[in-house]
């Protein structure tokens, strides 16, 4: 394809989504306010040993106090919409319905009304990590009973925020906290049930999204007209040489990583093929008599597929893919039951992030995998960014991320035909980057977090960002004229 590696200069549909995005740990403070309970991260945090110098939300950006201005950036940079997510904690400090914090909702409301006022657009996600503490003294994401507290606190949310919430988000990212936070124990809760903690808090999660659906579909649907789904995180996955183990693994790749998730929410109520194969055998090899991952029943799949309304996806970076077979005995793990190795090329542009290098050609090809895989549905990508370490808002490599990653998008929609309805950046600012803690800067606005007043600056990568917004997409300088398709 001749197209692919050149810049396109073309633009977007009219009702193209721009976005900014964030999560409510991470940006809000206030951890103990008005009734909050703490959650996971609030323990995590505190526990010391687990977050870079010891560093923690408390407070934050201080978004809790500062919504007058965290709106004013959203209209500086233009974006029709703001992502953000919903504290549970705030708003059921044990986590169940009967620890109602009205304090908490009115804050969420303040904050909706004012983004209606400012005409942008809610995109609200359920649950981006910060589970109430007293869930997870119970188990956590592990205990089958989160599928009903989730479904309450879903029902709650709905009934509370539905009138002016549209486009909704169940979970964010199961793959990550479920292998970050049950598995690896980089993240809250810490745990290390390495081989099947996150295969048993992502089984949960799953049910516990495919409830949530169906209570909006059953009751608040035919009165708010609003989407519920999802979001995915996922790489593009290249194989490392031209050898047939490579590409097998790098096929494989997709379909754990996004399928664990996606497929059985898209697809069939269950999980990939390949991975219930791999688990299964890996499982076997140990001398283990059942697959460490676990079954959904027959009607547990009905109750599952299907509950989408568009897919989310988040997405930073690309990877090259080895095939690995493991010694034996076999450990138990998440990471070694594929059978493959994951590596970058030091010759593509790094961010701060150790993991993120800038690898735009990516976006397209795993756009065209979803296409492919999952056919037509509507896709969101409701992240998308890159990290720096310093205080600086001069963000040369930032601006051309965008760029770069914006125009494979383009060309995956209008190329392609893959049917991208929004975008979202992440982040709107400066933040609380989990393990990382205040490290590494995703934002489009600077944040000095020495200062307690929080003063956000915007960077150079947010008028670029408000340029594109403003242009919906990419109109040459040195004419009117659009390229030819
Ligand atoms: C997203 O996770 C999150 O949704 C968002 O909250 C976060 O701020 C943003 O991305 C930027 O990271 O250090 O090798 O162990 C993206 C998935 C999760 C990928 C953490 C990197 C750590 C890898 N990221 N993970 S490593």
């Amino acid at each position: 394809d001749p197209k692919r590696d050149t810049f396109l200069w073309e633009t977007f549909p009219d009702d193209f989504l721009w976005g900014a995005a964030t999560a409510s740990y991470q940006i809000e403070g206030a951890w103990d306010a008005d009734g909050k309970g703490p959650s996971i991260w609030d323990t995590f945090s505190h526990e010391g040993g687990r977050v870079y110098q010891n560093q923690t939300g408390d407070e934050a950006c201080s978004s809790y106090n500062k919504l007058k201005r965290d709106i004013e950036m959203l209209q500086e940079l233009g974006v029709k919409s703001y992502r953000f997510s919903l504290s549970w904690p705030r708003i059921l400090p044990d986590g169940t319905a009967k620890s109602f914090n009205k304090a908490g909702v009115n804050y969420y409301k303040r904050l909706l009304d004012a983004l209606v006022r400012a005409g942008i657009e809610p995109m609200v996600t359920l649950y981006h990590w910060d589970l109430p503490q007293d869930l997870q003294d119970i188990g956590g994401w592990e205990n089958e009973m989160m599928v009903s507290y989730f479904s309450d606190y879903a029902d709650i949310c709905f009934r509370e925020f539905g009138n002016r919430v549209k486009l909704w988000i169940t979970f964010n990212e199961q793959i990550i906290f479920t292998t970050h936070g049950y598995e690896i124990g980089s993240h809250a809760p810490g745990l290390k049930h390495s081989g099947y903690g996150a295969y048993r808090a992502g089984h949960t999660t799953i049910k516990a999204h495919a409830q949530a659906w169906h209570i909006y579909d059953q009751k608040y649907r035919n009165k708010q007209h609003g989407k519920v789904s999802a979001v995915f995180q996922s790489s593009w996955f290249e194989p490392k040489t031209n050898s047939l183990g490579d590409k097998l693994a790098a096929k494989r790749a997709p379909e754990v990583v996004l399928g664990w998730f996606a497929h059985p929410i898209l697809v069939d109520g269950d999980y990939p093929a390949v991975m219930k194969e791999y688990v299964a055998n890996a499982s076997r090899l140990q001398g283990l008599t059942t697959s460490r991952l676990p079954e959904f029943t027959e009607s547990e799949k009905k109750m599952i597929a299907g509950t989408y309304d568009f897919l989310g996806l988040n997405h930073y970076t690309t990877t090259y893919v080895s095939h690995k077979a493991r010694a034996q005995p076999r450990v138990a793990s998440f990471d070694l039951d594929f059978d493959m190795e994951l590596s970058q090329d030091e010759a593509w542009p790094k961010a701060a992030s150790s993991w993120l290098k800038v690898v735009p050609w990516g976006l397209r090809r795993l756009l065209g995998w979803i296409k492919e895989n999952y056919g037509d549905v509507p896709i969101y990508i409701t992240e998308n960014g890159m990290s720096q370490s310093g205080m600086d808002t001069n963000d040369e490599l930032r601006i051309k991320y965008y760029q770069s990653y914006i125009n494979e998008m383009l060309k995956a929609h209008l190329i392609d035909g893959v049917n991208v309805k929004g975008y979202f950046a992440w982040s709107l600012m400066d933040n609380f980057e989990w393990a990382e803690g205040y490290s590494e800067k995703f934002g489009l606005y600077e944040v000095d977090f020495d200062d307690p007043k929080r003063p956000r600056t915007p960077r150079d990568s947010a008028r670029a960002y408000a340029e594109i917004i403003q242009n919906n997409g990419f109109i040459h300088p040195g004419s009117k004229e659009k390229t030819e398709l």
